[in-house]
């Protein structure tokens, strides 16, 4: 967690969800479904832009938040993820959207991982999702927290639930693709899921 004493929301407030990826959105909606916030899209403010992102994934969170924060008005809450593969360094990490060139689409950039990878066997197909979440409050506070979700890169795509590298990316002790599983058992091990309890839970005490 960084950011000094946590930002206490009030009950049933309005929260905007910093973010252009409408996957993103549904499952953050999901995860804090029980949660006492009513979540706003983007969509509601169109002038809104997201800051240009860099290359940590704390950063880049704190950044989108903070910006959406400061031009709405109202708290709002920052997810910088990505894919981290052992064989590639590492990589894609926080340039994970961004991997293979511009203008792929979720299925683009899984065949441009799958041929960057190609040759690789074992250890070098371990991975893992990262997840970084910060709530920006208009006046300026800000809270974080951070999820992973280790697993390994499967040889060909699997499954259509979940979005971005879902269906090549088998979790550690799931049988199968992250994209087949249900949502509610993805967010179960997800980075995005173990990020956002962490998160209200530094400011509410208990889980969502
Ligand atoms: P915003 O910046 O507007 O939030 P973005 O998609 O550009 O949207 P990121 O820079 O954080 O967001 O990129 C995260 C990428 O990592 C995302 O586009 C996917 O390709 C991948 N990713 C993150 N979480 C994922 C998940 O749960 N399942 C599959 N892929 C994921």
């Amino acid at each position: 967690m960084s950011g000094g004493s946590a930002p206490r929301p009030r009950s049933g407030c309005e929260c905007v969800v910093a973010t252009s990826n409408p996957g993103k959105l549904r499952e953050i909606r999901a995860i804090l479904a029980g949660a006492p916030v009513l979540l706003a899209s983007l969509a509601s403010f169109p002038r809104v832009e997201l800051p240009v992102e860099g290359e940590d994934y704390t950063e880049n969170a704190i950044a989108k938040a903070r910006a959406v924060a400061r031009a709405t008005g109202r708290p709002a809450l920052g997810d910088d993820s990505g894919l981290e593969v052992a064989g590639l360094d590492g990589a894609p990490g926080p340039r994970s959207a961004r991997f293979g060139g511009p203008g792929l689409d979720d299925a683009g950039r899984v065949a441009a991982l799958l041929r960057a990878m190609s040759g690789l066997e074992g250890a070098d197909r371990e991975a893992r999702f990262v997840c970084v979440v910060a709530l920006a409050m208009p006046e300026g506070e800000i809270v974080t927290a951070r999820g992973e979700c280790a697993g390994r890169i499967l040889a060909t795509p699997r499954g259509d639930g979940g979005f971005g590298y879902d269906p090549v990316f088998e979790a550690e002790g799931a049988a199968g693709a992250m994209a087949q599983l249900t949502g509610s058992d993805k967010h179960r091990i997800s980075h995005r899921g173990r990020a956002l309890r962490a998160l209200w839970k530094a400011h509410r005490g208990h889980a969502p």
